[in-house]
């Protein structure tokens, strides 16, 4: 990529849960941003957002909406993606989608800023990022498997509502309303097949003909083409729990080398983008709650697996729409211009 002193960044699903907090993400670490291009459908061009205290008209995405444009951040589902980012890289930018759509293609780098940065300069025009589920598990394990090689991992989650989008936000807003007005039998759901509120759902995004999910199945693959090993073995289960913000795991591992619960948590002490919280006796583990809004990812609960010989259990609990989503695409922009590049990625570079 050319190195400017500003950039036009083009922001696809602008008005969206994700597509909102890359703008704010933007704005907030002082991304160079020469000119912001916020893109939506036709159902909210015209509306304003407001980045660096200027109000910008949201614009229809157009096959013609590239033009000019150095960096596009995509987030407007998969069709989107599919149709619209070869687009925009014949118009000269450079693509860092969101969506599952180019994730698991072999030309297309799949990037965590803390985990694989070098990938990000084998690009062919697509970046993508990976699921927000598979972003904070990677964070939390790299470390570990650099240090005692993860053979298998097992994990279950617990996903806030803002991982499906805005309209899921309000369908749990107004569904938790309605139960404590003794009204849930008036409930009709939209977004999910089942009340999200006071419930859980072990069914995210749609189901494969294995019966698990492809939200399982993202984790089980994504997470091997990051960490560069096809040969950890992943198996997960993904769950809905009515939560708005973060999505909470429970990670256990298993080591070809020993690592004792203490060394864990050096090592994850001295981890990029990780914070441990770990004080038992004081109640202190990560929170959902305390994660929103947050950048980092927190693990907790940092104890050996007693069942085996070399094995690990972890909480893991991130914001799903930040390091999930939005943090992530602006970091790895970051990476891409040069600017205000992290110590994970410097390693990388000049090791
Ligand atoms: P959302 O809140 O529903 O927002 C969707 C955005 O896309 C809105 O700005 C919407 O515009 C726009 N959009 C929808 N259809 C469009 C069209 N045909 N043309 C132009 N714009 C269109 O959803 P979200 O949670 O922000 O998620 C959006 C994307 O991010 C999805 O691809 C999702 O898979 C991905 N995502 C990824 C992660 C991750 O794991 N990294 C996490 C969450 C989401 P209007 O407002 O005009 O409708
Ligand atoms: N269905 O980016 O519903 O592949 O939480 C992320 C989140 C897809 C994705 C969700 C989804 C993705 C969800």
């Amino acid at each position: 990529m050319e190195k400017k002193k500003e950039y036009v960044v083009a922001v696809a699903g602008a008005t969206g849960a994700v597509g909102q907090e890359m703008i704010s993400v933007l704005e907030e670490r002082g991304f160079p941003v020469k000119q912001l291009v916020p893109l939506a459908s036709i159902r909210t061009a015209g509306n304003t957002i407001t980045f660096n205290e200027k109000d910008i008209v949201v614009k229809e995405l157009k096959d013609d909406s590239f033009e000019g444009v150095d960096i596009a951040l995509f987030s407007a589902g998969a069709s989107v993606s599919l149709e619209f980012a070869p687009k925009a890289v014949k118009s000269g930018a450079v693509v860092i989608d969101n969506s599952s759509a180019f994730r698991m293609d072999d030309d297309v780098p799949l990037v965590v800023p803390e985990v694989n940065p070098e990938a990000i300069f084998t690009h062919q025009g697509i970046i993508a990022n990976p699921n927000c589920s598979t972003i904070q598990m990677v964070v939390a394990l790299k470390p570990i498997h650099d240090q005692a090689k993860i053979k298998r991992i097992v994990v279950s989650t617990y996903q806030a509502v803002s991982g499906t989008g805005k309209d899921a936000m309000d369908e749990l807003f107004q569904q938790t309303q309605m139960s404590l007005n003794f009204q849930r039998d008036k409930i009709k759901t939209k977004v999910y097949p089942h009340i999200i509120a006071f419930n859980c759902l072990p069914h995210i995004d749609v189901f494969l003909d294995n019966d698990y999910t492809k939200e399982e199945m993202k984790m089980v693959h994504e997470t091997k083409k990051i960490m560069g090993d096809q040969s950890i073995r992943v198996t997960a289960t993904t769950v809905r729990v009515p939560v708005f913000i973060s999505h909470s795991e429970a990670v256990n591992v298993e080591t070809e080398k020993k690592i004792t619960a203490e060394e864990c948590k050096n090592l994850l002490k001295k981890a990029p983008g990780v914070v441990v919280v770990d004080n038992p006796s004081q109640n202190q583990y990560p929170l959902a709650i305390e994660a929103s809004g947050k950048d980092s990812v927190f693990v907790g609960r940092i104890r050996e697996d007693e069942s085996i010989e070399s094995g690990l259990n972890l909480w893991v609990v991130a914001d799903n729409l930040r390091k999930g989503a939005a943090l992530n695409a602006v970091q790895i922009a970051e990476v891409l211009v040069g600017h205000k590049v992290m110590k994970a990625v410097i390693d990388v570079k000049y090791k």
